[in-house]
């Protein structure tokens, strides 16, 4: 009996766990991997160009999230569309010291937030590789990425070092918090008609 209601309580913890699919895109060695594995195991951890992808859970508080880091390289883009589906957060990561790949990489995200699965996802830049001399500010990949024509979708940029770990929590914090306005926005049209019919 009393394993019974252990593993009740056990059971019931795990059913309030939210989940949150975060899609980790990007170019080529930009950091993607690095990130993920930073994140997940808290060191740096050598990595070899992502054919395919990578995934892998972290649990934050109450929050599951379930990272993808799918591989760059130019032949595979075609295949990013498959893992749209779902994805509450596109963590866009950039090598912010690489100036002349900054255009491909405004183009490559671009490309992917034209697509109406992503219409709903926040996003999450990571200005990657701040530990380098003379990379570009938050501000500077903001404006290359030409994120102000996105007024009414929620976007940031996190300063970051996929190698030391710095900035990445705060980025998952923050898209953290926008699920939150979101699950809060979705309760509140809910209950509009039936306030409507509660009026008539
Ligand atoms: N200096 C520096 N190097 C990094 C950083 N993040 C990743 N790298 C290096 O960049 C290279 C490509 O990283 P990787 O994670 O494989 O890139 P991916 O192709 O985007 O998955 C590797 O040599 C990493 O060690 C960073 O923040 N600073
Ligand atoms: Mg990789």
């Amino acid at each position: 009996m009393k394993v019974i209601h252990k593993m009740g309580a056990r059971f019931s913890r795990f059913r309030r766990l939210r989940r949150s699919r975060i899609l980790i895109l990007g170019p080529d060695a930009a950091g993607k991997t690095t990130l993920l594995y930073r994140l997940k195991t808290g060191r740096s951890v050598n990595t070899i160009p992502t054919i395919g992808f990578n995934v892998e859970s972290i649990q934050i508080r109450r929050t599951l999230l379930t990272l993808w880091d799918v591989g760059g390289q130019d032949k595979l883009r075609t295949l990013w569309k498959h893992y749209f589906i779902g994805v509450s957060t596109l963590a866009f990561v950039v090598d912010s010291s690489d100036r002349d790949r900054i255009d491909e990489a405004n183009d490559a995200l671009q490309g992917v937030l034209m697509d109406p699965l992503l219409d709903n996802c926040a996003i999450l830049v990571y200005a990657n590789k701040q530990d380098m001399e003379g990379s570009m500010s938050t501000e500077e990949v903001a404006d290359k990425l030409g994120l102000g024509q996105f007024p009414s979708r929620p976007w940031h940029v996190q300063s970051a070092c996929a190698l030391t770990g710095d900035g990445l929590y705060e980025g998952l914090e923050w898209a953290l918090k926008q699920d939150k306005i979101r699950t809060k926005k979705r309760k509140n049209t809910a209950s509009e008609p039936l306030l409507f019919s509660t009026i008539m």
